[in-house]
């Protein structure tokens, strides 16, 4: 599951300071016939007091929303690195953390400071001095408070992945129609366009399978290159594969209306092979409709594999018997709904 679903709109400096400033100037104290001059004094703490309690527990909630990044799962954190680094964040958050620190040292002082203080008119400038001191340390964090804003909203985002259910992913070249494929086998509604990179995000449908759940997950399309040369984009398509695929059906586009030669298909699907050893691999060709023999007859040879189904996502209504057949075949997907069946038990 995102463990970033804790996260929250993170204020800008502005906004934390104009609230804190703003309700500690409501604040009201009971009445009472002390001198005048205590009576501000004590208004005065009152206020400081507000604006620590305002600030404080605000910027902890940002640091406390965050999970541990050494504790959650291998996906999640890559994922999260390549929006903004894990390092970056940290930095940012340790900043916010010292900050909490700086106020509550400025605030301590002038409390101090001001019990100490003679008239009324000193007491409001002492005060006044500790704002414009507080007012210069959280601006100082607005840089770092836009970068937390810009993480939590990504991260917010990511899709919610539960790994006790069986995960396929669909992979292959851009454009060869893997969201098309993922839309008509499950729950998710992916954007279907005619040009290449229209999914940029991971996102995840839903099937039912032996009175339980299985997740197809839509990735962005992935380019024949070497794993160094990846763009965030791409990453995040090899981080599901890596962390989260019980099965990968890779879908090849025979007839070239993706777009890309079908030897640079070959090339990521052996690129692909090579580096995840191991896990279950199926190719399946679609376009099925447009595609000729000849097309066919070739990308079976060019992907050495005989039997390669065909399929098409417009019109075929092959494409469930083909999906079940690879879900029948994928070892890691029996052995979790042996598991799941064994619980429900
Ligand atoms: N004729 C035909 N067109 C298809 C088929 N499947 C998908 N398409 C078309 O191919 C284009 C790309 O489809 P998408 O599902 O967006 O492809 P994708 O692989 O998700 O593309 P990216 O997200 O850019 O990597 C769209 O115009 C689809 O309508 C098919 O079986 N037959
Ligand atoms: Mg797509």
């Amino acid at each position: 599951m995102n463990p970033f679903t804790k996260l929250k709109y993170i204020q800008s400096s502005k906004e934390l300071l104009d609230i804190a400033f703003a309700r500690a100037s409501k604040l009201t104290l009971p009445k009472s016939k002390k001198p005048t001059h205590i009576r501000v004094r004590e208004r005065e703490i009152a206020k400081l007091k507000k604006v620590n309690e305002i600030l404080t527990t605000r910027l902890e909630e940002v640091v406390k929303r965050f999970p541990n990044f050494d504790e959650i799962h291998p996906f999640y954190r890559t994922l999260a690195d390549t929006v903004i680094t894990i390092d970056e964040i940290r930095q940012a958050l340790a900043s916010v953390t010292s900050a909490i620190r700086i106020i509550r040292s400025i605030i301590k002082e002038s409390i101090r400071k001001l019990r100490s203080i003679g008239t009324p008119n000193e007491a409001r400038k002492l005060r006044s001095a500790a704002y414009g001191r507080i007012s210069s340390v959280i601006n100082r964090l607005e840089l770092r408070l836009t970068l937390i804003r810009r993480a939590a909203n990504e991260y917010r985002r990511f899709p919610s992945i539960d790994l006790d259910l069986p995960v396929i992913v669909v992979a292959g070249y851009p454009n060869v129609g893997k969201s098309s494929l993922v839309a008509i086998l499950s729950s998710a509604k992916p954007e279907i366009a005619e040009y290449p990179f229209t999914t940029k995000k991971i996102s995840v449908g839903h099937f039912p399978i032996n009175s339980n759940e299985g997740q197809v997950l839509d990735i962005p399309g992935l380019l024949d290159r070497p794993m160094k040369k990846r763009n965030p984009i791409e990453q995040r398509a090899i981080a599901a594969i890596q962390y989260l695929a019980d099965a990968i059906i890779f879908l090849i586009d025979p007839t070239l209306h993706c777009g890309f030669e079908l030897s640079n298909q070959v090339a990521l699907f052996q690129e692909i092979t090579k580096v995840f050893v191991g896990f279950d691999i199926f190719p399946v060709l679609n376009k099925g409709d447009i595609a000729s023999l000849n097309e066919i007859k070739i990308a079976r040879s060019e992907f050495k594999r005989g039997g390669i189904p065909v399929i098409n996502t417009l019109t075929d209504g092959d494409v469930d018997r083909v999906f079940r057949d690879i879900i029948s075949r994928s070892e890691k997907i029996q052995e979790k709904l042996k598991h799941l069946l064994s619980q429900s038990r």
